[in-house]
């Protein structure tokens, strides 16, 4: 790995030049921001190598949002939010939470964080929700996104680092098969690591659209495959049928470093492509030639290296953590984890999205990836933090359970959340505002007025990456400083100051560090030991070497310092034996398939402009003028079927709800889907009609995949709905509850 050494602040005439990184995506692409208005340039650094994308060249602009939240908010009898004092709102926030403590216990408070907190604050919320509450019920909206992955390499390899090598590693590999993940827009300065496989033909891309991704395909570079949308599994069991039939597995490899071999052998024995074909849509002897590409590559057969890499179109399904099962036994079968320019990973995607699933801010965990039924994990943690093992909470609800639960007779009735806007993009929209209707306190923090804390009664404004001191760890696992640069304006907090405040109100006998560098102490020996040790690690270590990865245990070889560890597997794996394990997993298909009344595959996705729920990128006038709202994208011969022409407004139906957005016409998705972004709210909001059912084993709701009827709207139909949805850009905020009495205001 190539070190670059870490920018230190600069004096500089203007004001300080700090390097920084990106607040977006899990790239964490390195930039400077200089002078007072935090102005933007790329920095070099071994995953972007100076390049940002459109998202990051424009993320100061969020600094300086007009509509940026200075002061908390309460919700009046009016129903109106009104400014209020720090005091009034965590005060009126308290004692909320000590009354429905004692009426309903510990667990009928919940709390909901983010994959794009800092580590320190990860940790903080969870700490914060097993002590000064002592709820079982904190989960994120990492559940939404990597959720399934995280499963399958946990139970597999034995450990979760999405990627278990550096991203670079991709420029030597020889084949790449990329699962459902468009790159190209979603981390755009990455695509530069793929020249090499591009160059040698190599680039494999599964996705039922023709995405910029699948484009890079194109002149030799690879090939597309375009399956039938959650028919992924049998592609995978269909190419690893191939690698046994024509003897083309790493039989050494699989007898030295793995078990459970002959089980999944047995399990692919029956997808012989010509069946895939019947369920997946892929020509037979493409799938063939694919997996022969893949062992060609693979170290066994001399090649120069091998990856599989999943997105989220094969991890958001009911059958997530099978699929990503699948490919894992793929790379197993071809020896490919642990060797050079070879493996699985899975493209983690918020900026903290490997870090915030692994300090405790999951319903089952503790810092350093432990689980919290672990009784010496909760030893260990509970020694950190002061208490007796006994008090700390157990296992909490999934994401989307707890959604579901809230404001249910047995369910929480109060909820803060952190990080998430969650009526953008949690599944089945419609649903959860009614339980968020429900509940009896919702307490939002953020720093822009985002939908979901439009609907609170409570806001909280914090600060935002380029005014805090904290860490990331990107999706290679590499842990990196978030650096302040400028001043937050008058009024906010940062978040690690509010729970602190709020714990001391609810009169905790924890304290909580405030910090940015002590808090990432505590973390640190707290995560000792465990499978995402951070031990060696410190903010200082961290400001001089930006090379560093995790685990990084506090002593390496004979007492050194350890020097972090850029590549996984390479000698054994972190399980009971050592070994990887092989499971034999099948196909079941999308919870809610194609059928008469719903004839046609929905698939939702981003684009390059926008991030997320867009409550950042929204408000940038560029990203919002160079994609301004949702829309539908279809092929041609489906809107000539459904009599449609380019930029009309589509109906989309499920048995969940409606969507509404302009047609998009294409020829690159199939004639039997549809393809819509998931950035916007009201009504093109696509979460209106996903499913919220999810994978039994990771809790990851099926996002990707849902049926839909589709038809050209109506002029009539939209003149009789009684109650539109739409306001402006925005769910116009249904007041739910009264909170502050006139004589308080
Ligand atoms: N511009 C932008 N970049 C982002 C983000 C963002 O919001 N905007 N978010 C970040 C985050 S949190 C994440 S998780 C990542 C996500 O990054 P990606 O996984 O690359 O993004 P998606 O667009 O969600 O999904 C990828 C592809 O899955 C395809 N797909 C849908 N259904 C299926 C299916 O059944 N099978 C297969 N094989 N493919 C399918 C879609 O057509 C889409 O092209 O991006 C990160 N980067
Ligand atoms: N249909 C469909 N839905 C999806 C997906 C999909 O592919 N299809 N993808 C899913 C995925 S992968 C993801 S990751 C989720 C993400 O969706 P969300 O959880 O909604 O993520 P963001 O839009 O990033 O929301 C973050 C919110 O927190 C605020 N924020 C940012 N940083 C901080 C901070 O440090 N502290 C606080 N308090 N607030 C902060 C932002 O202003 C914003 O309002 O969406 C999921 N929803
Ligand atoms: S690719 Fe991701 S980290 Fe890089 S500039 Fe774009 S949004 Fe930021
Ligand atoms: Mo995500």
């Amino acid at each position: 790995m190539t070190t670059t050494a870490a920018t230190p602040a600069v004096a500089d005439p203007t004001g300080p030049t700090i390097a920084t990184h990106c607040p977006y995506c899990a790239l964490q692409c390195a930039m400077t921001l200089a002078g007072p208005q935090a102005e933007v340039s790329g920095r070099d650094f071994p995953t972007n190598k100076g390049g940002l994308c459109q998202k990051g060249w424009t993320s100061a602009t969020v600094l300086r949002a007009p509509d940026r939240l200075t002061t908390p908010l309460i919700r009046g009898r009016d129903h109106e939010l009104h400014p209020a004092s720090w005091d009034r709102a965590l005060a009126l926030i308290a004692e909320r939470i000590t009354a429905t403590k004692a009426t309903y216990g510990p667990d009928a408070v919940a709390v909901f964080g983010g994959g794009g907190l800092t580590n320190e604050k990860a940790y903080t919320l969870g700490k914060f929700a097993r002590t000064a509450i002592g709820t079982a019920n904190i989960d994120y909206n990492g559940r939404f996104c990597m959720a399934s992955a995280a499963a399958a390499a946990n139970r597999a390899l034995g450990v979760d680092r999405g990627l278990p090598f550096p991203l670079a590693d991709l420029a030597g590999a020889q084949a790449i098969l990329l699962l459902g993940s468009n790159l190209a827009e979603t981390m755009p300065p990455a695509v530069q690591h793929l020249a090499g496989v591009r160059g040698q033909g190599g680039l494999i891309v599964v996705d039922p659209r023709r995405s910029a991704t699948a484009r890079l395909t194109a002149d030799g570079a690879g090939i597309h495959l375009q399956p039938a949308p959650g028919t992924d599994l049998v592609v995978l069991q269909a190419l690893l049928h191939v690698v046994f039939a024509e003897r083309l597995a790493d039989e050494s490899y699989l007898a030295q470093r793995t078990s459970g071999v002959e089980q999944v052998r047995r399990s692919v024995s029956t997808w012989w492509p010509e069946r895939a074909e019947q369920v997946c849509g892929i020509n037979a002897e493409t799938l063939r030639t694919v997996a022969r590409r893949l062992a060609a590559a693979s170290p066994a057969h001399g090649g120069r290296g091998a990856m599989i890499l999943s997105g989220r179109g094969v991890e958001q399904s009911t059958q997530g953590t099978d699929t990503v099962t699948a490919a894992i036994n793929l790379a197993l079968a071809l020896g490919l984890p642990g060797r050079a320019a070879s493996g699985y990973g899975a493209i983690t995607g918020q900026g903290n999205g490997q870090g915030g699933r692994e300090h405790g801010q999951k319903a089952d965990q503790l810092p350093g990836y432990r689980r919290i039924d672990d009784p010496a994990a909760r030893a260990q943690v509970a020694g950190v933090w002061g208490v007796d093992p006994e008090t700390l909470p157990g296992v909490g609800l999934p994401a989307v359970e707890l959604l579901r639960r809230l404001g249910t007779p047995e369910g929480p009735k109060v909820l803060l959340v952190h990080g998430s806007n969650l009526l953008v993009s949690a599944p089945n929209a419609g649903r959860l505002r009614d339980r968020l209707a429900a509940l009896d306190l919702l307490v939002v923090s953020d720093f822009v007025p985002s939908e979901t804390a439009l609907l609170a009664d409570v806001v909280l404004p914090v600060t935002q990456w380029a005014e805090e001191e904290g860490t990331m760890t990107s999706l290679e696992g590499r842990v990196i400083r978030r650096r302040r640069a400028i001043d937050p304006p008058p009024g906010v907090r940062s978040e690690l100051d509010i729970l602190a405040e709020l714990a001391r109100r609810l009169e905790s006998e924890v304290d909580l560090e405030t910090g940015p560098a002590a808090v990432f102490d505590e973390l640190a020996r707290a995560s000792a030991g465990g499978p995402a040790d951070y031990s060696g690690l410190s903010h200082a270590r961290l400001d001089l070497e930006p090379d560093l990865f995790w685990p990084c245990p506090a002593t390496g070889p004979a007492g050194s310092q350890h020097p972090g560890t850029a590549r996984l597997f390479t000698d054994t794996f972190p399980t009971a034996d050592g070994r990887a394990r092989m499971i034999a997993v099948d196909h079941r298909g999308p919870s809610d398939d194609v059928r008469p009344d719903a004839p046609i595959y929905l698939v939702t996705g981003r684009v390059l402009q926008h991030y997320q729920s867009g409550a950042q990128t929204r408000r940038v006038p560029e990203l919002a003028k160079a994609c301004p709202g949702p829309y539908v994208e279809m092929h041609q011969a489906l809107a000539d079927r459904i009599g449609v022409v380019e930029g009309e407004l589509v109906v989309l139906t499920s048995s969940r709800g409606e969507v509404t957005a302009a047609a998009r016409l294409t020829s690159n998705i199939r004639t039997d889907t549809v393809f819509m972004p998931f950035h916007w709210s009201g009504a093109g909001s696509a979460n209106l009609v996903t499913t919220d059912a999810t994978d039994p084993i990771s809790g990851m709701p099926e996002f990707k995949v849902c049926a839909v009827s589709i038809c050209a709207s109506r002029p009539s139909q939209q003149a009789a709905d009684p109650a539109p949805r739409r306001s402006g850009d925005s769910l116009s905020p249904v007041p739910v509850r009264v909170l502050m009495d006139e004589e308080n205001r």
